[in-house]
């Protein structure tokens, strides 16, 4: 396929276009197959706010912020205003790069759209940034325009001075956005004329190992998720309340917080604090009914259900990690409720295998979501039988383009894009995780997924988190090693490395369990709260070479 196959650009500024990979390179995209189709002209504005007050919706709750709510009404003004400021007094044309930083507050929502709907491509950042980590976009995307939360704008700055490239900063909260957002005649605007597969987003990786990768995501990808997962999977209602932990520059938590919920007309709840404790008292608080964090934060509120009453809760997706079927198990104990898990990706945008409540597996990540395909392929690309682990290969509406990134043809094979984990199907179809596959441990030459050790040792009473690696053993090449954070009245000595030694050879095949543990007080994470195998990996790496 050529270029003319792409729709009439509405950007002006080609940048996104002129950089998205080779169109040989690209997963393949079929909406047809998956159900949805979209009109050629979109800007997604008019689907997630406008709609909304033209056919009478205006007056409902769209976004609760600690000291503000917004209607659906108020919202759409405020975007148009800042979408004023943006064309009129910044110049922003369509197709330019815009870097958003602030954390998840009624304003970056505001502003995420506001970009969106001048047609803009938006790049958000997260909060915890330093300044090399938001350089690096910025000379990536060749970004000249950022709006930054007045409170977060030193690193902003220093990163400016990394950064040429990023020529004006406009910020909020000190009154200066603000000043301009209150000229008269601001408050209606034309939404830019952009064509469905004009890029609105990048999302960048968290970057695990080596340098972030922009990931390339059009306009009907945003609708494109919530029509597919949103609809078919999570099924949420417009009474409903989201709310969760995940940053808006982690796609995990645009669609979660915002765009599932403002697809269908329902509320996001932007609480000022969502580490678990503070999560736990927003949820009851606000009278949240559907959440959405990892499965780390949902273990952590597990401690506090007897301070808190989340029974307002009804659906609560988690995603970004493992879902181990301990924790499954214990929150079931604990609420009545089942935790649905899904497997999303930045490259994917979103959530493609998950299960509705009705076919939950505990254990499982679920089933393909309906409009995605997923299969499991060796190392030729070749599937293997059901019940074989593998490599996991997806497809479906949205999918992975890096901007200008060879490493675009690693996680693309014959259109189907490779995730990098290492996956089982069942004869039911299934889906069951077994590592990262860069993670997997290979032990006296067996194969041992390092996430099945942490779920077992997670059963355990003393664990409240872990992470198990490869360590290097001359003898058996790797030995499985643990890093065992406890939880509180217990003490880290060698007869509770052996009680969870045993335990680990008691639950699953003996040959699993971990022959080194290292009691820690803190596990590294990245800023999307993942935990850093790698880290740990280099640490067991030194250990062995120091010892
Ligand atoms: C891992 C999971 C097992 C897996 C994400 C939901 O996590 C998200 O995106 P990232 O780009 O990471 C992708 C990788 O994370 N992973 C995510 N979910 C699960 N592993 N079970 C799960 N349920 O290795 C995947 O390849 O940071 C998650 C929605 C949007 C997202 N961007």
């Amino acid at each position: 396929m050529s270029a003319a196959d792409l729709m009439r650009s509405g950007h002006v500024d080609s940048f996104a276009r002129d950089n998205l990979p080779p169109r040989e390179s690209w997963p393949r995209l079929d909406l047809a197959a998956a159900g949805l189709s979209y009109p050629e002209r979109l800007n997604v504005v008019t689907e997630f706010v406008d709609r909304h007050v033209a056919e009478g919706r205006g007056r409902h709750d769209a976004v609760i912020g600690p000291s503000e709510t917004w209607s659906y009404q108020a919202l759409a003004e405020t975007v148009n205003r800042i979408a004023n400021v943006l064309t009129r007094d910044l110049g922003t044309v369509p197709g330019n790069r815009v870097l958003l930083r602030a954390a998840n507050t009624p304003m970056m929502v505001a502003t995420y759209f506001a970009v969106l709907k001048a047609g803009g491509v938006v790049v958000a950042t997260m909060p915890m940034l330093r300044a090399g980590e938001i350089a690096y976009p910025i000379r990536k995307a060749k970004i000249a325009l950022a709006l930054c939360d007045a409170s977060l704008v030193d690193e902003l700055m220093a990163a400016q001075a990394l950064a040429p490239e990023l020529s004006t900063i406009m910020t909020w909260g000190d009154g200066a956005l603000e000043a301009l957002m209150g000229k008269a005649g601001y408050e209606v605007f034309e939404p830019a004329d952009t064509a469905q597969d004009d890029v609105c987003l990048i999302a960048f990786t968290s970057g695990t190992t080596g340098e972030p990768k922009g990931t390339m995501h059009f306009q009907r990808d945003l609708l494109a998720i919530c029509d597919a997962y949103g609809a078919r999977v999570l099924k949420a209602a417009p009474d409903d309340r989201f709310i969760g932990s995940p940053p808006l520059a982690f796609t995990f938590g645009l669609g979660g917080i915002v765009l599932f919920p403002l697809r269908i007309g329902a509320a996001c709840v932007l609480p000022a604090k969502v580490a678990p404790p503070d999560l736990a008292e927003a949820i009851e608080r606000y009278r949240a009914t559907v959440c959405f964090t990892a499965p780390t934060a949902y273990r952590a509120m597990l401690g506090k259900l007897g301070e808190r009453d989340l029974s307002s809760l009804r659906i609560c997706v988690s995603a970004g990690e493992a879902l181990p079927k301990a924790t499954f198990d214990a929150w079931q104990e604990a609420t009545g409720m089942s935790l649905m898990d899904g497997i999303g990706a930045t490259e994917m945008l979103h959530i493609f295998i998950g299960a509705p409540h009705e076919t939950i597996r505990p254990g499982s990540t679920g089933l393909p979501v309906p409009g995605y395909e997923a299969k499991i392929v060796d190392e030729d690309g070749k599937e293997v039988p059901d019940g074989t682990p593998g490599r996991l290969a997806v497809r479906g509406p949205t999918g992975c383009r890096y901007l200008a990134d060879p490493r675009q043809a690693k996680y693309i094979l014959d259109g189907w894009n490779v995730t990098g984990d290492t996956y089982l199907r069942d004869s039911d179809g299934y889906f069951w995780y077994q590592a990262r596959s860069d993670d997997m441990i290979i032990s006296a030459g067996y194969n041992i997924a390092g996430p099945e050790v942490e779920a077992c040792l997670l059963t355990h009473e003393a664990v409240a988190e872990c992470g198990v690696v490869g360590a290097p053993c001359p003898e058996r090449g790797q030995i499985v090693k643990a890093y065992v954070l406890l939880r509180e009245g217990f003490s880290g000595d060698a007869a509770l490395a052996k009680a969870l030694q045993d335990h680990v050879k008691a639950s699953i095949a003996p040959y699993k369990y971990p022959r080194a543990i290292a009691f820690v007080t803190t596990l590294p994470k990245t800023s999307t709260g993942k935990l850093q195998r790698f880290a740990l990996r280099e640490l067991a790496r030194q250990e062995a070479s120091a010892s």
